[in-house]
């Protein structure tokens, strides 16, 4: 498999991925400051010139959690997914898809400084909307879907922590307890070390 990613991007959090995994894999870094990104024909695996990509055998997967789903399903043995046709995959799914279909538009558009749409035909709603969501989705205790940590804490533990180390959100007692405990994860402290330098984090 090969890693199209980059330690200061979004794909910190496929990386973190891989390495919960101990999947074997290719790390290519890519620029994604310049304007076609620098990799020859990087344009031509992923036309939105975005990173993380995976790609395996031949076959390319984008977006942070198209990609972490693939992984843990790959890797049934390690446990980062429940099983399909199981009741917690209901919740799983909501994590996955909610992160980057309605969090994350709703978060950017905030901190652009534009003001949003309608939230009744925005998918993303609004701030009001989506900040009560994501306070009901984040666990008191443990992880995501109860004691066994998976790869929604991954995609939607990993854009809370990404929204509070660039101050997109100012994190509730709850949240803010969420991503602490995502970020004593062995893993993610591998992986995360750019980040937790410039947090401060020791
Ligand atoms: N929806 C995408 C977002 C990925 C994304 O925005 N990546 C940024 C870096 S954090 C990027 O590659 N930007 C370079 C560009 O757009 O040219 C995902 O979930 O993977």
């Amino acid at each position: 498999m090969k890693h199209y990613f980059n330690p200061m991007s979004r794909g910190v959090t496929t990386d973190w991925m891989l390495k919960e995994l101990d999947a074997p894999h290719e790390q290519i870094i890519v620029d994604f400051t310049s304007d076609e990104n620098n990799l020859p024909d990087f344009r031509k695996i992923n036309p939105m010139g975005k990173l993380p990509v995976l790609v395996d055998n031949g076959i390319v997967v984008t977006e942070v959690a198209a990609i972490c789903a693939y992984l843990a399903d790959k890797f049934p043995e390690k446990g980062l997914a429940p099983a399909i046709g199981s009741i917690d995959r209901a919740a799983y799914y909501r994590y996955l898809f909610i992160a980057g279909n309605t969090i994350e538009p709703a978060f950017s558009l905030a901190t652009s400084g534009l003001e949003h749409p309608d939230p009744r035909s925005a998918g993303w709603g609004d701030m009001p909307r989506v900040l009560a969501t994501v306070e009901a989705l984040t666990p008191e205790t443990g992880w995501a879907l109860g004691e066994k940590f998976t790869a929604a804490d991954v995609v939607f533990g990993g854009l809370l922590d990404f929204s509070m180390i660039f101050n997109w959100i100012d994190a509730s007692p709850k949240v803010a307890a969420y991503v602490a405990r995502i970020r004593q994860r062995p893993a993610y402290r591998e992986t995360h070390g750019a980040f937790i330098e410039m947090i401060g984090e020791k």
